[in-house]
């Protein structure tokens, strides 16, 4: 079977690129190995500190921030990072050629019960005018991204990435240590009947998304004229990769709790590398008004509304946005 590196040179990346990747991917297997530790180690559970988000954190949360941060500043291929973990940019290396951003443990509340958690990153040039401790160099549209994924923590680690000629998937052997290719060019397939929601927020959605799942939920008997059914990890990176392998529509759209947040999802660290994964596999990524990777960031923690998938079901559910 065909190992990242050679991929990743078939598909073009520059040698630093490939070389930076490899040492984040390091990163993730040592991430890996403590979560399948969980209770032996006492990784699991909460610590007493939240984040800037004002989230409560999990170990899981720190240990991982905490490894991609020391490998990746250590590498000398980094400028500057940004994690969800982190308040602020964290500057590394000054001659640094990339910047990247990343979600150490996605899906975190996952951990306490075994299930489906991942690393989301995505990799863009650092501008040589920039100081590494400079966030607006992070304020890059995902258009900008050179190189986008994330590994899934899961029976099998894998590992689902993009450097804009297609996603491949690749499995963690970890009889060897390394990520071999198991399903180039995957391709998510353009109609889907399977849906993931967080149906508790309902009564916030706005009327478009109160409408469109309405019509979902109606099955045969509304205007779709079939039935859907519906599924939810709470973990986007566990959505996602089901989305890729089998096709569907994963949304988080933006409800009137919080006024001054628009989603929950973040846009540098969640939906850009995910919405990036999806095109390159022939789906959609769209924030209901425009496309998610055109979208100009304001702020490295930056929240949008996100509707991804199955080519067709989104374009149909944007037609309940442009009534
Ligand atoms: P964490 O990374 O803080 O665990 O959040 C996970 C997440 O941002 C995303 O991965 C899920 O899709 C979403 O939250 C689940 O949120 P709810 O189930 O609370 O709506």
């Amino acid at each position: 079977m065909k190992r990242l590196n050679s991929q990743l040179q078939d598909d073009g990346a520059p040698l630093e690129l490939i070389l930076l990747i490899r040492t984040l991917l390091a990163g993730c297997k040592e991430i890996s190995f403590r979560v399948s530790q969980g209770a032996l180690a006492g990784v699991l559970g909460s610590t007493l500190s939240e984040n800037v988000q004002g989230e409560t954190q999990k170990k899981l949360d720190v240990i991982s921030n905490q490894i991609l941060k020391d490998i990746l500043i250590d590498s000398g291929y980094v400028k500057a990072l940004s994690s969800e973990e982190e308040d602020d940019v964290v500057p590394c290396n000054p001659d640094g050629k990339y910047l990247v951003s990343f979600d150490p443990l996605d899906g975190s509340s996952n951990t306490d019960i075994n299930s489906l958690i991942g690393t989301i990153f995505s990799i863009t040039h650092a501008p040589q005018w920039m100081d590494p401790d400079d966030p607006s160099a992070f304020l890059q549209p995902g258009t900008q991204i050179v190189a986008a994924g994330y590994v899934l923590y899961g029976p099998s680690a894998m590992l689902a990435m993009t450097t804009g000629k297609g996603t491949h998937l690749y499995t963690l052997d970890k009889t060897h240590g390394g990520f071999l290719l198991t399903k180039p060019n995957i391709q998510v397939p353009q109609d889907t009947n399977e849906y993931a929601i967080n149906a508790s927020n309902q009564r916030h959605w706005e009327e478009n998304m109160q409408e469109y799942v309405g019509d979902l939920l109606a099955g045969t008997d509304g205007p779709r004229g079939k039935d859907f059914n519906m599924r939810w990890v709470a973990a986007m990176v566990g959505d996602i990769h089901r989305v890729l392998c089998r096709g569907g529509v994963f949304l988080y759209p933006k409800d009137a709790r919080d006024p001054d947040k628009d989603g929950k999802l973040r846009l540098l660290y969640e939906a850009n590398p995910m919405a990036f994964l999806i095109e390159q596999a022939g789906g959609l990524a769209s924030t209901g008004k425009k496309r998610i990777m055109e979208v100009m960031p304001t702020d490295i923690h930056q929240r949008i509304p996100v509707l991804i998938g199955s080519k067709n079901e989104i374009e149909t559910c944007l037609e309940y946005y442009q009534k």
